[in-house]
C-alpha cells in the first residue's frame, strides 16, 4: 500500500513567541514525506484539550514538550506504523484511543495533532493534490475573507494596552480575495500612518496588529475606522469590523474588569457597551464577549445582539462538539471559532465544523497567537468551506503565510474560486 505509514518522527522546534512546540516528519511507504507543526495559544481556554509540557524548570522556564515528542516517537509511531494514512479517521481514532482520556492530558494534544496533520499532508501528496482537495468536503471552492487582526490587545501585547485581545478587520466587500488582502494590508499601514501622527508607538503585537496603549477599548475602533477611511474604503461596506476581546481574560469574581477604563462591569453592562459600540462601529461580529463559563451571561448577550451580528464562540466552545452542541440547544452564540489544536485531531475539527453547518452557524478558521510557519488551516479552510480565517495581521512571517497560501490556493483555483464575501456572515 502506496500510502502506508513508514516511519513518524517528531522534534521540538521553537513557535512564533520562541516558546517550544511539536514539529511532526512523516514518511510513507512510497517514501512521501510531509511534515506539519503544531501551534499554541497564550488565552488558552480551560476546556481545551492538553498542550503536553515537560514542567521541566531547567528547558524553556517548564515549557519545553520533549515529553510530548517521545510520545509521538514511542507510543504514537509504533502503534501507527503500517497503517494506512489514508485512513484519516482511523487514524485519528486509534490516537485518541491511545490517549485514553477525555481531554487527550496523557499522550498530550501537541503530540496527536502533529501526527493528525502529517498525515492529511501526506496522503495529499503522495496522490499529487493540494490538502485542501484531498480535505475538501464542501461543494464549493471558498476563499475566505481574511479576519486581519491589526491592533493587539490583551494578552497579545506585552505592555498594558486595550483590554480586548483583537480588533480586526473584515474586508468582505471585495470582489475576490487577493483584493480583499491587498484592502486589508492597505488599511494596516493607514492605521500605522494615524497611530504615528498621534505620537503612539507603532510596534506590533504577538499576532503582528499594533498594539498601542489606547485611552479607552472604544479608542481603537474610531482609529480603525478612520484607517479604514483613509485607504479609501467604505466602513460597514468594503470593510467591516471584528472584535475579540477575550472576555475570559479579564473576567474576575464574577464581574469584567477593564483595566483601561477603570472599571468592573457585570455582563449585562458589558452587553450593553458592547451594544453602544455596535450602534457606532461597522462591528460584524463579537468572538468570547463574555467568558468562557459564563452560559447565562452569553445567553443574554445572544438575546439581545444574536440578531444583528456573528456572536462567536472560542473559549466557551473549545471546537469541541459536545460544547458547540449545548450552544445549538440552549440557542447561545449563534458562530464557532475552529482551532485543530484545541480538540486535537483533524476528524474531530471535521465533526464539529459539520455540527456548526448543520445548525446554520457561522465557521470561523483561526491560528494560534504562538504560531509556525506551517499554513495547514488556510488549505483546511478552503477544504471545509468555512468562509473566514482569522490569521493575524498582514504582517510577520508566520502570519502571512497563511494568507499567501490563500493566494497560491486562489491561483491554482482560476475560475473555480468564489471568495466568500459578507454572504460568509450568517448575520
Ligand atoms: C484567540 C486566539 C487567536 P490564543 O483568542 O482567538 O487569536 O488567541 O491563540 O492566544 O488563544
Ligand atoms: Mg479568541
Amino acid at each position: 500500500m502506496k500510502t502506508a505509514i513508514k516511519t513518524i518522527h517528531a522534534r521540538e522546534i521553537l513557535d512564533s513567541r520562541g516558546n517550544p512546540t511539536v514539529e511532526v516528519d512523516m514518511v510513507l511507504e512510497d517514501g512521501t514525506t510531509a511534515r506539519a507543526a503544531v501551534p499554541s495559544g497564550a488565552s488558552t481556554g480551560i476546556h481545551e484539550a492538553v498542550e503536553l509540557r515537560d514542567k521541566d524548570k531547567n528547558r524553556f522556564g517548564g515549557k519545553g514538550v520533549l515529553c510530548a515528542v517521545a510520545n509521538v516517537n514511542t507510543i504514537i509511531a509504533p502503534a501507527l506504523a503500517g497503517k494506512d494514512a489514508g485512513e484519516q479517521e482511523a487514524i485519528d481514532r486509534t490516537m485518541i484511543k491511545l490517549d485514553g482520556t477525555p481531554n487527550k492530558g496523557r499522550v498530550g494534544a501537541n503530540a496527536i495533532l502533529g501526527v493528525s496533520m502529517a498525515a492529511a499532508r501526506a496522503v495529499a501528496i503522495s496522490r499529487g493534490i493540494p490538502v485542501y482537495e484531498y480535505l475538501k468536503n464542501d461543494p464549493r471552492y471558498l476563499l475566505p475573507v481574511p479576519m486581519m487582526n491589526v491592533l493587539n490587545g490583551g494578552v497579545h501585547a506585552q505592555w498594558q494596552g486595550a483590554d480586548f485581545q483583537e480588533y480586526m478587520i473584515a474586508p468582505f466587500g471585495a470582489p475576490d480575495f487577493p483584493t480583499a488582502y491587498q484592502w486589508g494590508a492597505e488599511t494596516y499601514h493607514a492605521l500605522q500612518a494615524i497611530l504615528k501622527k498621534k505620537d503612539y508607538p507603532t510596534a506590533v503585537g504577538d499576532e503582528g496588529g499594533f498594539a498601542p496603549k489606547v485611552a479607552s477599548n472604544e479608542e481603537p475602533l474610531e482609529l480603525i475606522t478612520a484607517a479604514i477611511e483613509q485607504a479609501g474604503y467604505r466602513p460597514g461596506k468594503d470593510i467591516g469590523i471584528s472584535l475579540d476581546p477575550a472576555s475570559s481574560g479579564f473576567f474576575q469574581d464574577g464581574k469584567y474588569e477593564l483595566k483601561r477604563e477603570n472599571r468592573k462591569l457585570t455582563a449585562e453592562n458589558l452587553v450593553a457597551y458592547f451594544e453602544k459600540l455596535c450602534a457606532t462601529y461597522p462591528i460584524v461580529s463579537i468572538e468570547d464577549g463574555l467568558a468562557e463559563d459564563d452560559w447565562t451571561g452569553w445567553g443574554f448577550l445572544t438575546s439581545v445582539l444574536g440578531k444583528k451580528i456573528e456572536l462567536i464562540g472560542d473559549d466557551l466552545f473549545v471546537t469541541n462538539p459536545d460544547l458547540v452542541k449545548k450552544g445549538i440547544e440552549t440557542g447561545v452564540a449563534n458562530s464557532v471559532l475552529i482551532k485543530l489544536n484545541q480538540i486535537g485531531t483533524v476528524t474531530e475539527t471535521l465533526d464539529t465544523i459539520a455540527l456548526a453547518k448543520k445548525a446554520g452557524w457561522g465557521i470561523n478558521v483561526s491560528h494560534r497567537s504562538g504560531e509556525t510557519v506551517d499554513s495547514f488551516i488556510a488549505d483546511f479552510t478552503v477544504a471545509t468551506g468555512a468562509g473566514k480565517l482569522k490569521t493575524g495581521a498582514p504582517c510577520r512571517g508566520e502570519r502571512v503565510e497563511k494568507y499567501n497560501q490563500l493566494l497560491r490556493i486562489g491561483e491554482e483555483l482560476g475560475e473555480r474560486a468564489i471568495y466568500a464575501g459578507r454572504k460568509a456572515f450568517v448575520r
